[in-house]
């Protein structure tokens, strides 16, 4: 993978919605300087021109820190403001349209939720997937049942590009996801609502190093 595509071990999801009236880039600058490499901007309730502001925000801090941004559902904010790559949902824009739209510019991560959603997602040229929820997670109502570590595992052995797994991961279970075979794992409740992000982050991070994964 070109090394501007590759995905560090850790996901970090700012979600807007989970801020608790605290500002998301003092929060991202926090996730920031306690070494997250990749952050993905989520804001399921913003209006476009707030998400555009925001995500405007994330790049500068991201920029500075030198990590990568993602943006969440939105094609035209990611390449609005320059983020690194867009990840889009099963009822998304479909990925074959924003890879006409984006062509190289952007990494494009799709959301799966099963082996056929994972290998379609590699054969229309997805660099990496999303694959959960793997535990019980009540972020988001996916719809679906936890999926589990065989599941992961499975998938992984399945395709070839890098599986982000996703749902109700957190510090205590990160180790077993990332033994299963994930790059990388996609957090939002634990980090959002750490009493002390920095340390939990910090914490992963060590993990992380000691399990080798790259981040
Ligand atoms: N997609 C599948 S599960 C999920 C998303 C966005 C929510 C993950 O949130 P958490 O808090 O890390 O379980
Ligand atoms: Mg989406």
């Amino acid at each position: 993978m070109a090394p501007h595509r590759h995905l560090p071990a850790l996901y970090a999801i700012l979600d807007i919605g989970l801020c608790k009236g605290r500002e998301p880039i003092a929060i991202l600058d926090e996730f920031l300087r306690a070494g997250v490499q990749l952050v993905q901007l989520r804001a399921k309730d913003c209006d476009s021109n707030a998400f555009f502001t925001l995500a405007g925000a994330a790049r500068e801090s991201t920029r500075r820190a030198g990590a990568k941004l993602i943006v969440n559902d939105r094609l035209d904010i990611a390449l609005a403001v320059r983020s690194d790559g867009v990840h889009l949902g099963q009822e998304d824009l479909p990925l074959a349209a924003a890879r006409k739209i984006a062509g190289d510019r952007l990494i494009v991560g799709v959301s799966t939720h099963n082996l056929d959603q994972a290998r379609r997602a590699e054969s229309d040229g997805a660099d990496y997937i999303g694959f959960g929820p793997m535990f019980t997670t009540t972020t988001k109502a996916t719809g679906h049942a936890p999926r589990g570590l065989a599941m992961l595992r499975e998938i992984k052995d399945a395709i070839g590009i890098p599986v982000v797994a996703i749902g109700g991961i957190k510090e205590h279970n990160l180790a077993s996801v990332w033994r299963a075979g994930a790059d990388s794992a996609a957090i939002i409740s634990d980090l959002m609502g750490a009493e002390n992000a920095s340390r939990k982050i910090q914490a992963i991070l060590a993990l992380a190093l000691s399990l080798q994964k790259s981040s």
